[in-house]
């Protein structure tokens, strides 16, 4: 079988979430670290985003589809659960991080650690209706984990996988730390994620 190549640079939370669920089923693969809105990712991603993958003949954009590919594609533990309700809240919890969380607590990260890393200036009235947003979700986010150690139960699967690396950023900012400071459910679970070997060799070099 061709190798499975994944296409984005590993500073991208998606990558991550991808390079995370292909390590967790055991899964080989090669990263192409192609920047956003290069000619190269523009062409495998029509909207430049990353990432993208290739595997021999298939070629696919979007982390949903692509995480659902690998996961039936490769042996090793499930990362959509087999029970169907601990697959719905998996999607659930997945869902909610695309729609409520992803954007609010990104352009958190974005004004806070790369604007100012390029020279720019924050746009503070971005940062503060981002604050509220964000907290919503967390505060969702945080009631899911209320008695089980990951999203969808017992066992770590995709939710976990996407959620975790905006987590990661949005704690390096201060809006991000004072928003996580009383989420003590979302605390013990990061810590339990971010011991996983997937999430170990994956932490993106940053600052
Ligand atoms: N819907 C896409 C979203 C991908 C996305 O937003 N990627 C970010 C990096 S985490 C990106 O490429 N941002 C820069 C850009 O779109 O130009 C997916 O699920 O793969």
């Amino acid at each position: 079988m061709a190798t499975l190549i994944i296409h984005g640079i590993p500073l991208s939370t998606y990558v991550r979430t991808c390079r995370m669920a292909l390590m967790e089923k055991g899964a080989p693969y090669e990263l192409d670290p192609l920047v956003p809105q290069s000619a190269e990712q523009l062409e495998k991603q029509p909207w430049g985003s990353v990432p993208a993958m290739t595997h021999g003949d298939v070629r696919m954009y979007e982390t949903l589809a692509i995480c659902g590919y690998i996961d039936r594609v490769f042996d090793g533990p499930p990362i959509h659960p087999e029970d169907p309700l601990a697959n719905a809240r998996c999607l659930q919890w997945t869902s909610v991080f695309i729609q409520y969380l992803y954007r609010p607590a990104i352009d958190i990260v974005l004004q806070r650690l790369i604007v100012p890393a390029q020279g720019g200036e924050p746009d503070e009235a971005l940062v503060e209706s981002s604050v509220p947003k964000s907290d919503k979700a967390l505060a969702a986010l945080d009631g899911a984990l209320d008695g089980q150690a990951y999203f969808a139960g017992a066992e770590a699967s995709l939710a976990d996988y996407m959620v975790l690396p905006v987590l990661h950023y949005l704690k390096m900012t201060a809006e991000g730390a004072d928003l996580l400071a009383p989420r003590a459910n979302l605390a013990r679970w990061q810590a339990a994620i971010d011991a996983r070997e997937s999430a170990a060799a994956t932490v993106p070099e940053f600052g």
